[in-house]
């Protein structure tokens, strides 16, 4: 989405008269790192935008009134430049702050105006200002005769204000050291490989780029799975290397994390004890952290994966999250630092003959009770979901239970449980869904994205975190199309009121061009990929049916007498987990009334989600007017038709699209057509075998 391609091959001549005046010079009065990595920004997207570099002129010295200077852009932070000052009003400059930026365009169309209050803000502008410039470009690409008419009215004057919604807007990695991935469907890790950092910064800078430029400001670069090796990124061993790395994130204004392993002062440090009470350990954490912000000074701070899935945690010690929580958080406080910590805890061993303990109420049961007791400079990490990041679940009850708390919300961008890279899945409308939910925590139009960003509660601390999706792989996801999510990620964090809509055909015209059967198609196929893929999977919110382990493909019983909480509870007559207060977990009671009472009642539960709270024979008749059965049916058979359909549809793309992502995409998009089929034989064949109910339509169930 960083190739500016309205320079692509005949569309130079007609785009460099369209230039604005200002396109060929730039003029600056400050040095800083990320201000230089803007200003090489613009003139290389000004330069492919509309075949001439501009001249980059860097000054020391004031400029005069506007009347005299020629035309130009000029940049700058209210502190470090007069071109703010002078030209800007006090209005508009107190508008925006921090990260937030102004791009302003004269009456005369002669000069183009980017202020900030720092050089982040101004390298957000210019990724800002060069998407828009490509997304303007329509009449380049469409024709000359598209052009005159553009040219001959004049276009309107650029203003624009952008401020991002989230203060934390973050990435984590899931890698390991040994150049493996967790969850990873894009070849190796671009950080790591055979024990070492990788030599090849270039990469990591590219990506840094890539992140920015869609508003990305934090990354924490290892596994919060953190095995012996990763242990050591605290220490001489690999802080040198952890250095080399944040100092290229940090060239766009991207803060750097490490996770780090909870037993750290035990597996490093030799102590007997990780105790969050115990002077000793207190002092190694303070110690061990004075000497990574030696090293990094604007270290971000540490993700926490803790008492979770066997990592371990203050529970050893009878103690409890706050506890654990607060003692890394003063470790990190004369520096500015934060402890992120996840609140994905839940028992992992439990019998599933235990039909009293359920998964889903934990984080929520864990977490409740700690609310206030958290430090300042703690946040906590939810998933969006209380299971993980299923297909389709309920929002995480936590969102709205812990107004004491700073919290961010957790997406998983990586497709662990969406096809992994090899099924289309764009997950931008899901995470739309998370965000608009209203929790009515403070009565209505308390949205999850009003938690997530702190205005709720006033947090001074909030916003996003996601697992990446990226790898060493050329188009960087496995699937070209899956870039899209990364790109979606970064602009909801930026803004979580763009629609899904917008962000996809932003993404596909600034990857593919204007081209408007290729904008219609791909953006189709985007915005229909995530109900086709719940189509033909796990049905009705009850999630998994997924081959344990791997997670990849059918398995309707893999997990369901196993240790992990996952069950759908199928047998005969039904199927589904009732976590109604009334004859279930009491989950329901998590909520706030208004979303309790509809969750509690078969009346009002919304279809999608209805074996995810309820316990209904297959005869259940849902809103939709169809049983429980035939919907399963119904379902499966038309999501591999449209899985089909949206192998058909790329097909028509041919000569449209750069060959190789053409052939690479027709690829998956057959194997998932093939791979559909599957999932609708072993899930249509499981209930019918399980409810000997036949299919109203007598198609073909095994
Ligand atoms: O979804 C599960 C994954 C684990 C992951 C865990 C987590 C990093 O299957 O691979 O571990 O979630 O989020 O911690």
């Amino acid at each position: 989405w960083l190739g500016y391609h309205a320079a692509l091959p005949g569309a130079n001549d007609t785009a460099r008269k369209a230039a604005p005046l200002w396109s060929k010079r730039v003029e600056v009065q400050e040095q800083h790192e990320v201000m230089d990595t803007a200003l090489t920004e613009l003139s290389q997207g000004l330069g492919k935008l509309y075949g001439v570099q501009p001249e980059m002129i860097k000054s020391q010295t004031q400029g005069s009134q506007q009347n005299e200077r020629g035309p130009a852009i000029r940049l700058g932070t209210w502190a470090g430049s007069d071109f703010a000052a002078n030209v800007l009003t006090d209005a508009e400059r107190a508008a925006v702050h921090g990260e937030g930026f102004i791009i302003r365009e004269d009456e005369s169309q002669r000069e183009l105006v980017i202020g900030s209050e720092t050089p982040q803000g101004i390298l957000y502008a210019v990724f800002h200002l060069l998407r828009e410039l490509t997304l303007k470009q329509e009449g380049a690409e469409a024709g000359a005769a598209a052009v005159a008419v553009a040219t001959e009215s004049q276009p309107e004057r650029i203003v624009i204000n952008e401020q991002p919604v989230n203060s934390l807007r973050m990435i984590n990695q899931w890698d390991n050291v040994d150049g493996s991935i967790e969850r990873g469907y894009a070849g190796r890790s671009i950080f790591y490989e055979n024990g070492e950092f990788t030599q090849d910064i270039g990469r990591i800078r590219d990506y840094a780029r890539l992140l920015a430029s869609t508003g990305i400001n934090a990354v924490a670069i290892n596994n919060v799975n953190v095995h012996r090796k990763e242990s050591l990124f605290l220490t001489e061993r690999y802080l040198g290397d952890v250095a080399k790395v944040a100092a290229a994130f940090r060239a766009y204004g991207i803060r750097l994390f490490l996770s780090a392993n909870y037993a750290s002062p035990i597996e490093v440090g030799g102590l007997q004890t990780a105790d969050p009470l115990d002077e000793q350990v207190r002092e190694w954490w303070s110690i061990q952290t004075a000497k990574v912000y030696a090293a990094i000074p604007d270290f971000g701070g540490y993700l926490i994966k803790a008492d979770s899935e066997n990592r371990p945690g203050p529970f050893t010690y009878n103690r409890d999250h706050a506890d654990g929580a607060n003692m890394l958080a003063e470790a990190l406080r004369p520096f500015g630092g934060l402890v992120i910590w996840r609140c994905f805890v839940y028992n992992c061993k439990q019998d599933w003959r235990d039909r009293s303990t359920d998964r889903a109420r934990a984080a929520y049961d864990h977490f409740k009770p700690l609310d206030g007791r958290f430090a300042d400079n703690v946040i906590l990490q939810i998933k969006n979901g209380p299971m993980d990041f299923q297909v389709r679940e309920a929002v995480s009850p936590l969102f709205g239970a812990m107004e004491d708390t700073n919290q961010i919300i957790e997406f998983q961008i990586t497709q662990e449980y969406t096809g992994q890279q090899r099924h289309l899945a764009f997950l931008v409308p899901q995470w739309k869904e998370v965000l608009d939910f209203d929790t009515y925590a403070k009565g209505k139009g308390s949205e999850i994205k009003r938690i997530a960003d702190g205005s709720l509660y006033q947090r001074p601390y909030s916003g996003f975190a996601a697992v990446s999706n990226i790898g060493a792989d050329a188009c960087w996801t496995g699937h070209p199309l899956a870039q899209a999510n990364l790109y979606g990620y970064g602009r909801l964090g930026w803004n979580p009121d763009l629609s899904a809509e917008q962000i996809a055909d932003e993404w596909v015209r600034l990857t593919f061009g204007h081209d408007e059967q290729v904008v219609e198609r791909i953006t189709g196929m985007l915005l229909s990929s995530l109900d086709i893929y719940e189509n033909y999977t796990a049905p009705l919110g009850v999630g998994w049916m997924v081959n344990p382990d791997h997670h990849y493909g059918p398995n309707v019983d893999g997990y369901e007498y196993s240790k992990w909480g996952t069950y759908h509870f199928a047998d005969r007559y039904g199927i589904g987990v009732d976590r109604t207060v009334k004859s279930g977990t009491g989950y329901t009671s998590q909520y706030h009334p208004e979303n309790a009472a509809r969750y509690e009642s078969l009346e009002t539960c919304p279809d999608e989600l209805i074996l995810f709270f309820h316990h209904v024979p297959y005869t259940h008749v849902l809103h939709s007017g169809k049983t429980v059965i035939q919907h399963i049916y119904d379902t499966h058979f038309e999501g591999v038709e449209q899985a089909e359909a949206l192998a058909e549809t790329w097909r028509e793309l041919e000569g449209k699209v750069d060959p190789v992502i053409y052939s690479k995409v027709a690829e998956l998009q057959a194997e998932q057509a093939e791979h559909a089929k599957e999932w609708r034989d072993m899930i249509n064949t499981y209930f019918y075998r399980k409810s000997g109910i036949q299919d109203e339509h007598a198609r073909k169930i095994y």
